[in-house]
């Protein structure tokens, strides 16, 4: 309809993306059959019916699992420059990107392989159309801090091509204040921070990344409702929540897209924005996140402006580069 047209047609931001979370099944067969891997999935559409999930860590393992087929520096490239076409397509003008090394290095790949693949289709989508992109790195919060203080220093060759560090993988049980001394470090460094919190996870997590890691904003956040005085506080603070309605029903974080909660949030006064998680598994870019909430939220066209306005106040974008745009 016409409110979906109006919004595919905007500028927009992504602000909440892992780059290995847009391996598409595509590729992925094409991957593992370049490099002789077997695979558990016959065809495109067998992949396909893997992705139903019953929670974070569900999705985790074949998240994980499927990233297994990139290995050289081309591989690295061809994931990334897949991306940025669909940015393209999208009208995402700027977008943040998270990426995993860990996932990586503990497969024995190291940063010299994916750091010049990811470069490579950057440069040229800045070159061919004036795409804008970042990088953040993000840490697993199921490993241990030495591993992530071991992977920051492992990244000083490539520190002037990344923004900001994160925090990802499963919440429960790995609370924020796990990684204090390598948020330190990385803040030390020069470096911006976010952390996935308030997705599975209490709100104690989100209060965590605020005061221990010191984040710059929140990824996820939607269970911070359950906590007033967190909600005062975001209010206030204006810390930006990078939501993600596919990835949240795909989850189960909410049971159907029209029990969530970032319309709530929205008119409550925090700085909500949207965003697409993991798009090839969650089943959309950052047009369909849109999409999705117009579907199914009593949605009006002013929220929808706040939101994307959102997304451009939220980024680490240059204070000149936003003026190009708001
Ligand atoms: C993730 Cl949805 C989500 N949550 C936590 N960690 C992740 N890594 C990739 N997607
Ligand atoms: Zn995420």
């Amino acid at each position: 309809d016409e409110l979906k047209h109006w919004v595919a047609s905007l500028p927009k931001v992504e602000l909440h993306l892992h780059i290995e979370g847009s391996l598409e099944p595509d590729l992925m067969m094409a991957l593992a059959e370049k490099h002789q891997l077997e695979l558990p999935y016959a065809n495109i559409e067998e992949v396909k019916n893997a992705y139903d999930f019953e929670d974070l860590q569900s999705f985790l393992d074949i998240y994980y699992f499927g990233a297994s087929v990139l290995k050289d520096e081309d591989d690295f490239y061809q994931l990334m420059w897949s991306y940025l076409l669909t940015c393209k397509e999208d009208n995402v003008v700027h977008a943040e990107i998270m990426f995993d090394p860990q996932t990586h290095t503990e497969r024995g790949i190291g940063f010299d392989v994916f750091m010049p693949g990811f470069k490579r289709a950057m440069q040229q989508a800045q070159q061919e159309w004036g795409q804008s992109c970042l990088l953040i790195m993000s840490f697993l919060r199921h490993l241990t801090e030495q591993s992530a203080i071991e992977t920051l220093q492992a990244s000083t060759p490539y520190l002037n091509d990344i923004t900001a560090v994160g925090l990802d993988s499963g919440e429960l049980g790995n609370p924020p204040e796990k990684f204090t001394k390598v948020f330190k470090m990385a803040k030390e460094l020069g470096l911006k921070r976010v952390a996935h919190a308030g997705e599975e996870g209490p709100p104690d997590y989100v209060w965590g990344a605020l005061k221990a890691l010191d984040v710059h904003r929140i990824d996820h956040g939607v269970r911070s409702i359950e906590d007033p005085v967190l909600i005062a506080f975001l209010i206030d603070s204006q810390h930006p929540l990078t939501v993600c309605p596919l990835s949240n029903t795909k989850l189960k974080v909410f049971k159907h897209m029209q029990h969530h909660n970032v319309l709530q949030l929205l008119d409550l006064g925090l700085m909500a924005t949207i965003n697409a998680d993991d798009p090839s598994y969650f089943g959309g870019y950052l047009n369909d996140n849109y999409f999705a909430i117009i579907d199914h939220l009593p949605i009006e066209k002013h929220q929808l402006e706040q939101l994307v306005k959102n997304s451009f106040n939220a980024s680490f974008m240059s204070e000149e580069h936003k003026l190009k745009w708001l």
